[in-house]
């Protein structure tokens, strides 16, 4: 049948087949309100046309960063995401959406949307990143230190991560690690291109001299100092404060990104399309902050090569201005499950090339990984 757009051809989703493989971090990753060492990841493939769409859920093992969780997704996703994903006919898989009655779960659902875009850029023979309308051919890479034990630990990973050409260092802090310590990071290295991100760890006006403070760093934001549901309370620290707030948690959607904005509640976003229900998801927002001269940049979830591919494609896209979180697969995994891996050269990240998200999921190491699978067919 011609369909009326897209590639002109209607195709039915034949089959869905999500995993939960165990993937074990090379290091201990600790944020303020907890670490993560063996990632339970949730690896979604749609079929139709005779290709496979790939994508990966990036809800966390506990509820701490969302209230969404590996078993919360795969609830979501068997019950009521797949079972309806499956016989769906269309002529562009882009649009595969949750069912408008469908409150929240926006981990969830991305899986399912971006799993469309990998599958509709296959079908087309194309990369994702050209139907996205991405234009960098190289994406400037920053990196995310977790806590560390002490600042001479912290020192050394900073030494290691800027000589390895990392263009934005980002350092997780939390009440009683953060001014002192950044000070010592800072008397270090003057001149590199600090950042820090408190996952919510700070609460106003309680820690409004404390955060006074952080003028003094030079930093190039402050990432999510506040509450995940406290806009107000961010704006007004923003009115306090002369370093740029970035939100990560606080943003889910275009119409959060639009309150925020509205509020003044910070000056740059921190995108990321599995925290947000997916990459149009995430190009609202972009727009939504560009529109309103906030720049965005991609942020990551410790995801594995299938996730890692959507974030580079992403963060190739106009409007991304500052380096995104999308280190090389060796930073997180003795080794990842696609090929090729992903790594940088002089703190560029080479866009993946088609079709679809351009990495192989390395079926063999996949299935030796899964510890459980449910097969939806149409
Ligand atoms: O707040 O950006 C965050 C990882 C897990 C949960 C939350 C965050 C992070 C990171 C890691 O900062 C970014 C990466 O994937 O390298
Ligand atoms: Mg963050």
């Amino acid at each position: 049948m011609e369909g009326a757009s897209g590639s002109g051809w209607s195709v039915m989703i034949e089959q869905a087949v999500l995993r939960e493989i165990s993937l074990d971090l090379r290091e201990t990753f600790a944020i303020s309100s907890g670490s993560t060492h063996a990632r339970r990841i949730l690896l979604l493939a749609l079929r139709a046309d005779g290709v496979e769409g790939w994508a990966e859920c990036v809800a966390g093992e506990t509820p701490a960063y969302s209230y969404e969780t590996t078993d919360t997704a795969w609830s979501v996703l068997t019950t009521w995401l797949l079972p309806d994903v499956v016989g769906t006919e269309a002529d562009d898989m882009r649009s595969l959406g949750p069912a408008p009655w469908l409150r929240g779960h926006p981990m969830a659902c991305a899986a399912v949307e971006m799993a469309g875009w990998d599958l509709e850029a296959k079908r087309k023979g194309i990369s994702l990143r050209e139907l996205l309308g991405a234009n960098e051919d190289a994406i400037p890479v920053g990196v995310s230190i977790g806590l560390q034990e002490d600042d001479d630990a912290l020192l050394a990973k900073v030494a290691q991560h800027l000589a390895e050409g990392y263009r934005k260092i980002k350092i997780k802090i939390k009440p009683g690690r953060d001014v002192e310590m950044l000070r010592a990071v800072r008397h270090s290295f003057p001149d590199a291109p600090l950042m820090a991100d408190a996952n919510s760890a700070y609460a106003m006006p309680r820690d409004a001299a404390r955060l006074r403070q952080f003028d003094d760093l030079d930093l190039m934001m402050l990432e999510q100092p506040l509450s995940h549901e406290d806009l107000l309370d961010h704006a007004a620290l923003q009115r306090e404060i002369a370093t740029p707030v970035c939100l990560d948690e606080s943003i889910r959607s275009a119409a959060d990104a639009r309150l925020a904005v509205h509020l003044g509640a910070g000056q740059i976003v921190n995108i990321k399309p599995g925290r947000v229900g997916g990459l149009s998801s995430a190009m609202a927002i972009r727009d939504v902050c560009n529109a309103a001269g906030w720049p965005v940049w991609c942020g990551g979830m410790l995801e594995s090569g299938i996730g890692r591919a959507h974030n580079v494609a992403l963060a190739g896209l106009p409007g991304f201005t500052v380096p995104g979180d999308i280190s090389n697969s060796s930073r997180y995994w003795a080794e990842d499950v696609v090929a090729p891996e992903f790594e940088m050269t002089d703190g560029l990240m080479p866009a993946t090339q088609g079709p679809g998200i351009g990495v192989a999921p390395r079926m063999d190491r996949i299935e030796a990984l899964t510890k459980r699978i449910a097969v939806f067919e149409a």
